[in-house]
């Protein structure tokens, strides 16, 4: 079998899932498949990603995106401490501090609050081309937060809600040149407003079903619209405090250095990870013999989006078209399609960049150049192929 057929043969079994609607899949978006379509191979991608780096890491290979929802057990994953072992039955989250009543509540607790479901595709802030395997979409389900914290009764001077996972590690606090060690839990914060507007969810299953020890089982924080490090997993404590809370990964770990000019003068900015900037990168280029289909995924903090536009070389920037369901869903991924005529034998470079309803641009790699910081990079990827 040769490398084609046996690509032909997983687009195949995509059809096939297509067909059945398993995943909730829009015929719409995957128009590509609906004759005998092969794969045009990237040149800037090796024939396979090692999808495993570690039993507990795990990367997609977005050519093999063939649904809505990534499965559970494809969704990509990366954690500091590894996992930490959690009893289910005896599971309580407790939520302390500046409340006025102190809880410690079970799973069957939570389950039985009014929950919520959410659309929701995230990335690792450190996520980027050419491979982008550090971002799935998921349908997750929960309470809201603010449900629980209303439940505990958050007093007016609360500032800072601190969400901290089970899992804990040592690490080296460094001040004016001496460190102390310490074990610390993973923990990340939220302001008040953020904490008690309608949108942070604390989830317990994806893809209904119970979420999995490595998306967090049995209880996570999700922030719609923003990136991955503060979607606290095993979530085992919130601690409501006037203080700002610096942990290192609220803190240091979490960071971007950009330059900005004000006044005409360079001013360097040090953020916090929230948002996720606005991104697409192209997943997947098929043919049919004659036309091309190139297929991508646009991901934000929910803005909605006005166009995305493909390119091939240096030639004009040309519109692709949105699968409208997708682009339904505010905090989901978003499918666009589109198809390239006449396209001569030689290498090609697509490219693809989306703008949002504000007018933000996606930016290409030089216009990120004031960015010292690899977090948060969401530049254009030009892509490499061979046409035959
Ligand atoms: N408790 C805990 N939650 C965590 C982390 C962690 O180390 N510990 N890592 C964060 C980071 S950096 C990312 S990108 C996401 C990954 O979520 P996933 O494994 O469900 O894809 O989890 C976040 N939540
Ligand atoms: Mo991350």
């Amino acid at each position: 079998m040769t490398k084609q057929t046996t690509r032909r043969e997983m687009l195949k079994e995509s059809i096939a899932l297509a067909g059945l609607g398993v995943l909730g899949l829009p015929e719409w978006a995957f128009p590509v498949l609906a004759q005998e379509q092969t794969l045009v191979p990237f040149t800037d991608l090796p024939e396979t990603l090692t999808l495993e780096r570690t039993p507990d890491r795990r990367i997609i290979d977005i050519r093999t995106i063939n649904g809505v929802f990534t499965p559970s057990d494809q969704f990509f994953t990366t954690q500091h401490y590894g996992h930490p072992e959690i009893d289910t039955a005896t599971y309580r989250l407790r939520v302390s501090g500046l409340v006025d009543r102190p809880l410690a509540l079970s799973l069957a607790d939570l389950q039985a609050m009014p929950s919520r479901e959410l659309v929701f595709g995230f990335e690792c802030s450190g996520n980027r081309g050419p491979v982008n395997g550090l971002s799935s979409n998921g349908l997750w389900q929960g309470v809201p937060l603010r449900a629980v914290l209303e439940r505990a009764g958050v007093q007016p001077e609360a500032r800072e809600f601190v969400l901290f996972g089970a899992d804990h590690g040592e690490e080296e606090v460094e001040f004016r040149g001496r460190t102390y060690p310490v074990d610390q839990n993973y923990g990340r914060s939220l302001q008040r407003d953020e904490a008690l507007s309608d949108e942070p969810l604390l989830a317990y299953s994806l893809n209904n079903e119970p979420l999995t020890t490595h998306q967090g089982r049995p209880l996570r924080l999700l922030v719609p619209g923003w990136y991955g490090a503060p979607n606290v997993k095993w979530l085992s404590e919130i601690h409501v405090q006037e203080d700002q809370y610096l942990g290192k990964y609220q803190a240091r770990w979490y960071r971007t250095l950009r330059g900005e000019m004000v006044n005409g003068e360079m001013k360097w900015k040090e953020t916090a990870i929230t948002k996720m900037r606005l991104k697409s990168f192209i997943a997947r280029v098929t043919t049919d013999g004659s036309r091309h289909n190139v297929f991508g995924v646009v991901l934000n903090d929910g803005t909605p989006i006005r166009s995305v536009e493909v390119r091939v070389d240096d030639g004009p920037w040309q519109p692709a078209t949105l699968d409208p369901e997708t682009a339904s869903e505010k905090y989901g991924w978003k499918f666009f399609n589109y198809t390239w005529d006449n396209a001569t034998p030689g290498e090609h470079t697509v490219t693809s960049r989306a703008t949002d309803a504000n007018g933000d641009v996606q930016p290409t790699a030089e216009e990120l150049g004031v960015k010292q910081t690899f977090l948060e990079h969401n530049a254009q990827v030009p892509r490499t192929l061979i046409i035959s």
